[in-house]
């Protein structure tokens, strides 16, 4: 992975400066009748910075007040391309990302009271030395939790460590559109990987899809059926580099997909919730499954556990023999932790051998076929921790677990396969966000 580095490009003249004279701090901005006549914001004088595709730059404008009463906003004028992101605006600076090179113009404002200067501002975006791949450049983590394609999407082989299980799933995944396919396994089994970039979020368009192999089924007996077959969902959780090290370390940010408050806006919510199915979202949901005691068991194979009172058995199907724990594992427990979707398959036979795994609406991995815009992500769907809305310049990590957790008679249970990501800017794919 190309070595990420943010760079601090500070003014080198004093061709910026803005000089703020303040007499009384108790006289701030809106004083009514007041006027501010003994307040005075300097001139901003024009500035250029250098910049480089797709790596961050943060604009500071140097020799500028710190006041606090001093209000900024920072606009795009005029750009060669949309593929950029200007991001916390608010203050003296700027963060600003651009996928392509070129002349980028942009205007600052600063606002004290009535009185208000604006500035030009150009960047001047020159090409990366490394071409920007739209694919995964790296695998950092790979677990998949307990299912039916653990041990086998990667495949496993006797001895194999968690490293050579990583470096499996890069030989599938990495720099490719169509390699191999990991699954996921139930509730919570994760991969994570990045980019060689930091992927732009693209005002008003989708930045990202990860894909995957969900499909819709031709013969629901149903009529009218919403959007469903074989789907998947998979949470995704995104990260931007802040701290500059090229690692994952930096804060984490849920994409907030169709059902992250409540899935009662899914068309299937009304027939799930007369079948009896568990239709709740729940935040913070963790599960732990035991290391099976035998190979050979089919109906009492795995014991779980959830945080929720509810504990059970995952089952072993007849079609896949091997151990669905992850055998590179020595703990003889695993403990998953995330948010919890509600069940998505019905048996739509009511006979058992029928199942039909419905779509939410948007935002997930693997739940809509690739070719669907509904598979595409906007980046500005991310959340923080206490699920307000986070305005990313961009992203470099992605994180996916899969997000249900639920069997599905002879199916098996819900699990969701990655089989790559694309940085869509990158791919010079337009899609718009959802109105
Ligand atoms: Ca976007
Ligand atoms: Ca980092
Ligand atoms: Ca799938």
């Amino acid at each position: 992975m190309k070595k990420k580095t943010i760079e601090f490009l500070m003014l080198i003249s004093l061709c910026c400066a803005l000089f703020l004279a303040c007499s009384d701090d108790n006289n701030g901005p809106g004083t009514p009748g007041g006027g501010d006549d003994d307040e005075q914001l300097g001139e901003i004088k024009d500035t250029v910075f250098t910049s480089f595709s797709n790596v961050l730059t943060r604009l500071v404008l140097t020799n500028a007040p710190e006041g606090e009463d001093v209000v900024w906003q920072w606009s795009m004028e005029s750009a060669p391309s949309e593929i950029y992101s200007l991001t916390a605006a608010t203050s003296r600076e700027a963060v600003f990302l651009a996928g392509l090179p070129g002349s980028y113009k942009l205007k600052v404002t600063a606002t004290k009271g009535e009185e208000s200067q604006t500035g030009n501002i150009s960047v001047t975006v020159k090409k990366s030395a490394a071409e920007a791949s739209p694919y995964i450049a790296k695998i950092y983590d790979f677990l998949p939790a307990v299912g039916q394609f653990t041990n086998d999407l990667p495949a496993y082989t006797e001895g194999d460590t968690r490293e050579d299980i990583i470096t499996k799933v890069e030989g599938y995944l990495v720099g490719k559109e169509n390699g191999g396919m990991v699954s996921l396994g139930g509730f919570g089994g994760y991969i994570v990987f990045g980019f060689d970039h930091t992927v732009v979020n693209v005002k008003g368009k989708r930045d990202i899809r990860i894909l995957g192999n969900a499909f819709g089924s031709n013969a629901n007996p149903r009529p009218d059926a919403p959007f469903g077959g074989s789907c998947e969902p998979g949470i995704i959780v995104v990260s931007y580099d802040k701290n500059g090290n090229g690692l994952p370390d930096d804060e984490w940010y849920e994409i907030a997909g169709s059902a992250y408050q409540t899935a009662e806006n899914e068309a299937w919510y009304p027939f799930f919730l007369e079948a009896g199915k568990d239709v709740r979202t729940i935040r913070n949901y963790e599960i732990t499954y035991h290391r099976p005691v035998s190979e050979e068991v089919a109906d009492e194979y795995i014991y779980w556990e959830d945080n929720q009172g509810n504990s059970g058995y995952k089952a072993k199907n007849m079609f896949h023999r091997q151990s669905y724990f992850p055998a590179w594992v020595n703990e003889d427990r695993l403990t998953f932790s995330g948010t919890r979707l509600p069940e998505n398959g019905l048996d739509e036979s009511g006979a058992g051998n029928y199942f039909v795994l419905y779509a939410f609406r948007y935002g997930y991995a693997d739940n809509y076929p690739n070719t669907d815009d509904e598979s595409a992500i906007d980046l500005a769907w991310a959340v923080d921790a206490d699920g307000n809305p986070v305005e990313l310049p961009g992203i470099d990590f992605v994180k996916v677990y899969c997000g249900v957790n639920q069997e599905n008679g002879w199916l098996g249970e819900c699990s969701t396969e990655v089989a790559g990501a694309v940085d869509l800017h990158v791919k010079g794919i337009s899609i718009d966000t959802r109105k």
